[in-house]
């Protein structure tokens, strides 16, 4: 079931206005179909390998055949990101973390408002496409940034990245340029609306398991 999309959890334009029907569409059923047809291509060649749970493949990328090794990495990140990233959204956002995460995003960044600034910078200040993270590591949360389609799992991706991912926030132009063209801080701006803290909180609890 891993190498399998999961049904959107929500309609194409449910997240309007802040993100739009068209680039949820496209992003769910082009860019994320694509990433795992060609994952799924590259891992054929390998059926031992096929056979381990996804997250060890993911931090086993530096191990993997060099003849796949690029793409699992790009197509197999670009697959557990987006299966990652569709449930952490929602219409139905309580705008605020909750539970255990809100108690510790307090602690650890003294306040929501101030984790948003940091957060936010993070995707802001990440050139050309990739990712914002709020990781779980060494007991501790950290807001991180990767490029591409790599993520925190990875054994490739410098140290300081690597941890279990909490929250993510695609920042490839395909999430956003169709409604906010160049317009990366328009977009962070909006996806705050729609984050499922219910779901980061649930994220949080496994990590911390
Ligand atoms: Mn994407």
């Amino acid at each position: 079931m891993e190498f399998v999309q999961a049904p959107l959890p929500y309609s194409y334009n449910a997240l309007e206005p802040h993100v739009d029907a068209q680039t949820m569409e496209i992003h769910y059923t082009k860019h994320h179909a694509a990433y795992l047809t060609n994952l799924k291509a590259a891992l054929e060649k390998y059926p031992d390998w096929a056979a381990r749970p996804f997250a060890e493949i993911l931090g086993n990328i530096s191990r993997l055949p060099e003849d796949i090794r690029t793409a699992v990495r790009n197509n197999g990140g670009g697959h557990w990101n987006h299966q990652f990233f569709w449930p952490l959204m929602t219409p139905e956002s309580t705008q605020q973390p909750v539970g255990e995460l809100a108690k510790a995003i307090d602690q650890t960044f003294g306040g929501f408002a101030s984790f948003q600034e940091k957060f936010t910078q993070a995707a802001m200040g990440r050139f050309g496409s990739g990712w914002a993270w709020l990781i779980w590591k060494n007991g501790q949360l950290l807001i991180t940034s990767t490029p591409n389609q790599d993520n925190p799992l990875m054994d490739v991706v410098e140290e300081a990245a690597r941890g279990i991912p909490i929250l993510g926030l695609d920042v490839w132009e395909h999430a956003y340029y169709l409604k906010y063209q160049n317009r990366r801080a328009d977009y962070i701006k909006a996806w705050w609306n729609v984050v499922n803290w219910e779901e980061a909180e649930k994220n949080f609890r496994a990590a911390r398991s």
